[in-house]
């Protein structure tokens, strides 16, 4: 009997032995002044270990209120001794992010008051929360599935707008949804063959060759487009590596510390300035985030430490997703520039004509010659920089990007989806080359293997640990 059934057993998330029989508890705020905090537990006990150490103003507590409800009071030590005064709500199990009983104390923010309040609940019972516990309780208890999870930890961590609209959007399940449809299609296909072969006796619809390279095929592409989208999407999220690089004094570090907002690097008028590698994360417009590095100017120099920083220029100019070639519009090009061009001529690159303030010396069009995208601005006055977002996106290829759309998010993603559409390319060439339909069937299991990985729905514990270490305690 082939694997089709085996699909069928899949379920969303799973419970781990005795999972369920901690409280778990953590500041789910960060660790800094501010107005307000929250310490969090989930578990069986929740609402019990709050009532040990909150007191409401009234008649309702802790357990015997509704799920959704909000108490006014204050929490104590286990001697007695207010702490702080406290809202607390409460949560039912299962509707819950977790999916079990939650608690959520906000008391006063800052340090102190909220790490006071987290040690009496910790004394009252809960257990610290590990990194991401919340959330993988959440994928355990079936609330989400493991894109989901993973679009949490990417709206946390999101920088720009174009990226916090992406893992809401994973948050939401595009991804998963997408991959569904996919899942859908192979696990028809491969339940349809193996009845096919499987009982021949039996008045099941012929398999047609020309029905079947349809689906794998379409699903193929659909897997295409995914990872087609993978390089973009990551820029987003993470932001792009940029270097900016060109020969001493063209202006790099003024147009560092323009786009960054704050002086970051030294500026002079002695060519030479910058060594180190200055570097700073930077926002153009709602969707463009820059991991911006402003370097050393490109020449022959006898000083040794001018040469490192040199070399270090060399390196980031190689290594950069993006360099911004910065040139000085009020002389004409020189060796150097010209090199330089030679050097990046088929790079993703934008030219930065500088100092556009003064009277206008280079050669425009050469320049053009080798990169062809140039904005001219002047980084001393700030005027022309709008025209920086635009070719960015243009030479990296950025406009068409749809945040909304699934987006794969991340390495453990994209080799998912990689082995998948690998396993499919093999079904693809077995029927090409006429071998068994039990040989296509094979092939289709592992290409829906893949698949179910990537949501969690078939997915080791390892994985599932690597997933959640990298998420902050308190999610
Ligand atoms: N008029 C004008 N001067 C500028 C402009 N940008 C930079 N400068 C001046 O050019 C000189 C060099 O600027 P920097 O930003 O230090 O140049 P750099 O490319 O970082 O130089 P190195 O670090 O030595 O490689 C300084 O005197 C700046 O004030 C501009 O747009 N217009
Ligand atoms: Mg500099």
């Amino acid at each position: 009997m082939s694997g089709v059934l085996r699909f069928s057993l899949c379920h969303q998330g799973r419970k781990e032995n005795g999972m369920e029989n901690t409280t778990i508890a953590a500041i789910s705020t960060p660790l800094a002044v501010g107005a307000i905090g929250i310490v969090r537990l989930s578990g069986p006990r929740a609402k019990e270990i709050v009532e040990a150490v909150f007191t409401p103003v009234g008649k309702r507590t802790p357990r015997t209120v509704p799920g959704f409800s909000a108490i006014y009071g204050r929490v104590h030590d286990q001697s007695g001794q207010d702490l702080d005064e406290a809202v607390v709500f409460i949560y039912t199990a299962p509707k819950s992010y977790t999916g079990e009983d939650v608690a959520e104390i906000s008391c006063h923010g800052g340090i102190f008051a909220v790490q006071q309040v987290l040690r009496v609940v910790l004394q009252a019972g809960a257990v610290p929360a590990q990194p991401g516990e919340f959330t993988k309780r959440a994928f355990l208890n079936g609330k989400m599935n493991l894109t989901q999870a993973e679009g949490v930890m990417d709206l946390i961590s999101a920088r720009g707008a174009a990226a916090s609209r992406a893992a809401l959007a994973a948050r939401d399940g595009a991804l998963s949804r997408k991959i569904e449809t996919i899942a859908k299609t192979l696990t028809d296909t491969a339940a349809h063959l193996a009845a096919w072969v499987d009982y021949p006796e039996e008045d099941v619809e012929a398999v047609e060759p020309a029905s079947l390279f349809a689906s794998l095929g379409g699903a193929a592409r659909q897997l295409d487009a995914l990872l087609a989208g993978y390089d973009t999407g990551r820029m987003i999220r993470e932001g792009i590596a940029t270097a900016i690089v060109g020969r001493p004094n063209v202006g790099k570090s003024t147009l560092m510390n323009l786009l960054a907002g704050a002086q970051r690097s030294i500026v002079t008028d002695i060519p030479g300035t910058t060594r180190d590698v200055v570097e700073d994360v930077v926002r153009l417009g709602p969707d463009i985030v820059l991991n911006l590095a402003d370097t050393a100017g490109i020449r022959q120099t006898d000083d040794p430490i001018e040469t490192v920083g040199v070399q270090l220029a060399r390196q980031r100019l190689e290594t950069s997703a993006l360099v911004l070639a910065v040139f000085d519009a009020s002389t004409p090009l020189s060796e150097e520039d010209l090199a330089l061009l030679d050097r990046l001529e088929g790079r993703p690159v934008v030219a930065v004509l500088n100092k556009t303030d003064l009277p206008s010396q280079a050669d425009r069009e050469r320049i053009q010659q080798k990169i062809p995208h140039l904005v001219a601005l002047s980084a001393k006055t700030g005027e022309g920089t709008e025209g920086l977002a635009q070719a960015i996106r243009q030479v990296l290829h950025l406009g068409q990007l749809d945040a909304s759309q699934p987006i794969l998010a991340n390495e453990r993603q994209r080799s998912c989806v990689l082995a998948s559409r690998e396993a499919l390319e093999q079904a693809i060439q077995a029927l090409e080359q006429g071998m068994t339909l039990d040989a296509v069937t094979v092939c289709v299991e592992d290409a829906l293997e893949g698949l179910l990985e990537l949501d969690g729905k078939r997915v080791s514990d390892t994985v599932v640990e690597q997933v959640f270490e990298q998420f902050c305690v308190g999610k």
